[in-house]
């Protein structure tokens, strides 16, 4: 029957990316389009790689050497690495920002495009060895119109980011995305070697039942992060109490919590002053996404999109999610004031 015909009008991720930017009109060159492709390969790299790595052993450290006498390469190098190699070849980047790289890089005259990119090539990496999802975040800046290039470029607020996503390797590679018109999730067509559009427009819910916060932190956090903990798991308006989610994959906990709603947080405590998360390459781009989706990311003090970065890999509190959650936390850090 006509049902079981494949579809002829899949909507791939370049696709609708490039509709978005027809809409823009005159101001689109195609140069995000063509960034964003880097970013894709990428991100299908890396899966492929991170369902090979038991077989071929790039699980462990970096500097074993094989039985063929070739040095292998954990795979956050190499993730880092492909990474670093396909952003520049795309002639579209001026700054590259990684978490691997104590420095920027700032690309060479010949290869030099008008985006900074700033990313964590392989996030969560604790959860590796256990074959638990991983994933890649990034956020995108355009250069200001009279650099070449600095560090400056990206020691800006989150809220001029031009775009920022994540690819989650999990059961399958999602791709969730935000241009600044909405948040897109995309899955990974393994045949196709495509990320079709699987998500359109995701949106938190307003409020959601579900909390992820590392708790075996709890003897060292700050008055208004217990005082919202217990204020979620002893309702006392005669609600049931939230349930506990907590992967320790930053990307995995900001998925289910943009498609389900509820709160994920890592807020500085008494011995992590700044929190953990890093604000150029995980706060930023996680809040930007938030924020597209409908929700709130807060410090619990101020909004993350906000703060203006001083060095790249400086570290910042978070507290993402839906709407009313984050609101209920952000009254504990007030009243706590
Ligand atoms: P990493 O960049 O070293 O992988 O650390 C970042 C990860 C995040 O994905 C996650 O949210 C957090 O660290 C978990 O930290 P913890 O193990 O302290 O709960
Ligand atoms: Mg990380």
């Amino acid at each position: 029957s006509k049902d079981e015909l494949p579809s002829t009008d899949i909507i791939t991720l370049t696709r609708h990316v490039l509709a978005q930017q027809f809409q823009l009109g005159a101001q689109a060159t195609g140069d995000l389009t063509m960034l964003l492709t880097a970013i894709q390969t990428t991100s299908k790299f890396i899966a492929t790689n991170v369902r090979k790595a038991r077989l071929i052993n790039l699980v462990g450290l970096a500097g074993d050497t094989n039985v063929q006498g070739e040095e292998q390469k954990k795979l956050d190098v190499l993730s880092n690495d492909i990474m670093v190699n396909s952003l520049r070849a795309s002639g579209k980047t001026a700054v590259l920002v990684s978490e691997e790289l104590e420095d920027a890089i700032i690309i060479e005259d010949r290869y030099k495009g008008k985006y900074c990119v700033v990313f964590d090539p392989l996030d969560g990496s604790s959860n590796i060895d256990a074959g638990v999802n991983i994933g890649t975040i990034f956020g995108i800046y355009q250069i200001t119109p009279d650099s070449t290039g600095t560090i400056s470029d990206v020691l800006r607020p989150g809220s001029e980011m031009v775009a920022a996503g994540y690819t989650m390797y999990g059961s399958s590679a999602n791709l969730v995305l935000s241009t600044g018109h909405g948040v897109d999730g995309y899955t990974l067509d393994a045949a196709l070697g495509e990320f079709i559009l699987t998500h359109p427009d995701i949106k938190i819910p307003p409020r959601g039942k579900i909390y992820s916060f590392n708790e075996g932190n709890s003897m060292y956090f700050h008055k208004p992060v217990i005082n919202y903990l217990n204020s979620i798991k002893y309702p006392t308006n005669g609600k049931s109490p939230y349930s506990a989610r907590y992967i320790g994959s930053m990307v995995a906990d900001v998925h289910r919590t943009l498609l389900y709603g509820g709160i994920f947080g890592y807020p500085d405590d008494k011995k992590s002053k700044s929190g953990k998360l890093r604000l150029l390459y995980e706060a930023f781009p996680m809040a930007f996404l938030t924020e597209q989706a409908g929700g709130v990311a807060t410090t619990g003090r101020g909004r993350i999109l906000d703060i203006q970065p001083t060095s790249i890999h400086e570290r910042c509190p978070v507290f993402l999610g839906s709407r009313d959650d984050v609101n209920d936390v952000i009254k504990f850090y007030e009243e706590d004031s």
